[in-house]
């Protein structure tokens, strides 16, 4: 059975974006692979947070698995900083990683340009991404097209350990969903949906109110054409949500532009906000259930037992194909 890990920040709460690009893909890849799931918050510490909106945050992203369905039977659910493995390897990781390689990330100019305090973790936050992976013998990691870059880095950091140290790391493929992978911003549809928007009106968060999905997605930014059409680059806004709307329903972009055909953006975009309803009702009555049961907690118990059992057997090759540490004389 082929290992799937991934990981998500928790930074605030989850979006449709991260949901439909990540999250969807993790409860059906649980059926037949051997699955970890992480709420990665050492790397959400990269950026400033406030603690307790992080400590509220980080068990708020362990309900939301559960309630989109991942099933503590089937995957591993944990989070990072309760396996120190993770940051040993991301140290191992960082030593054979280059200033140059980290400065060239997409995310991290993103997240740097133009900020007057930029912390170290920010640009070694890609080794640490993939100290999680690697610590697993991951086959696949599924992701949101924004984490391609990273994924590449991964596979050259763990070709490069295995050619110089020892073959011990399993190098992983990308994978990202046919629709869904790239959400973007409902107020500039040219930009990534992100969570962590000062605007509140450019996402959906998958805790909103129905009342409150329905006026975000009447207030999305479309254009003055009023037809239906898929067309990325000129119709950025309605491609955006019918994208979304193929991924709720799973009906194709060709059937919806024909459902739509003669029809207004208005009723178009009221059909939007209630398939974005009939996904999230379910999964926000499961997460009210899940928030302060002592079965989540048990949940992440489990998950970081299971986790580090496996981790810390990484970490004993990786330590000795570097020379770490020392063998005992024997007496
Ligand atoms: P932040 O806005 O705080 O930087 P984020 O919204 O990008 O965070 P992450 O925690 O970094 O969220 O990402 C979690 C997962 O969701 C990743 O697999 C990422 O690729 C995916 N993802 C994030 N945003 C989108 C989006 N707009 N569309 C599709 N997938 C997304
Ligand atoms: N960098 C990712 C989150 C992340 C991750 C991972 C994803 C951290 N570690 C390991 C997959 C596998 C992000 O910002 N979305």
């Amino acid at each position: 059975m082929k290992t799937i890990f991934s990981g998500i920040q928790p930074s605030g709460t989850l979006t449709i974006g991260n949901y439909l690009g990540a999250m969807q893909q993790f409860v059906k890849y649980q059926e037949d692979h051997n699955c970890y799931f992480c709420i990665v918050d050492e790397h959400a510490i990269t950026v400033p947070q406030d603690r307790l909106k992080l400590r509220n945050n980080i068990r708020s992203l362990a309900a939301l698995y559960l309630a989109a369905g991942i099933d503590p039977n089937k995957s591993t659910l944990f989070i990072q900083s309760e396996v120190p493995a993770h940051t040993q390897l991301g140290w191992m990781l960082q030593s054979i990683s280059y200033i140059g390689e980290l400065e060239r990330m997409t995310q991290f100019k993103d997240k740097s340009t133009g900020k007057e305090a930029v912390s170290v973790g920010l640009l070694t936050y890609p080794p640490l991404m993939a100290a999680d992976i690697l610590l697993y013998k991951t086959d696949i990691v599924p992701v949101g097209e924004d984490q391609k870059q990273h994924l590449e880095l991964t596979r050259d950091l763990a070709q490069r350990f295995n050619n110089r140290y020892n073959d011990i790391f399993t190098i992983p493929e990308i994978a990202t969903p046919k629709v869904g992978a790239r959400i973007m911003s409902l107020q500039e549809p040219t930009k990534k949906m992100s969570k962590s928007d000062e605007n509140e009106k450019a996402f959906i968060s998958m805790l909103d109110e129905p009342k409150k999905i329905e006026k975000k997605i009447k207030s999305a930014v479309t254009d003055s054409e009023g037809v239906v059409k898929f067309d990325k680059e000129n119709k950025p806004g309605v491609s955006n949500l019918m994208t979304i709307y193929a991924s709720c329903t799973g009906e194709s972009i060709k059937s919806i532009e024909e459902k739509y055909a003669g029809k207004g953006y208005g009723e178009f975009k009221a059909d939007v906000a209630q398939a974005i309803i009939a996904i999230l009702k379910p999964i926000q009555d499961r997460y009210h259930e899940l928030i302060d049961s002592e079965q989540l907690d048990d949940i992440l118990d489990q998950g970081r037992d299971k986790a580090a059992a496996t981790a810390n057997k990484m970490i004993f090759k990786a330590k000795k194909a570097m020379g770490l540490g020392r063998i005992k004389k024997k007496k």
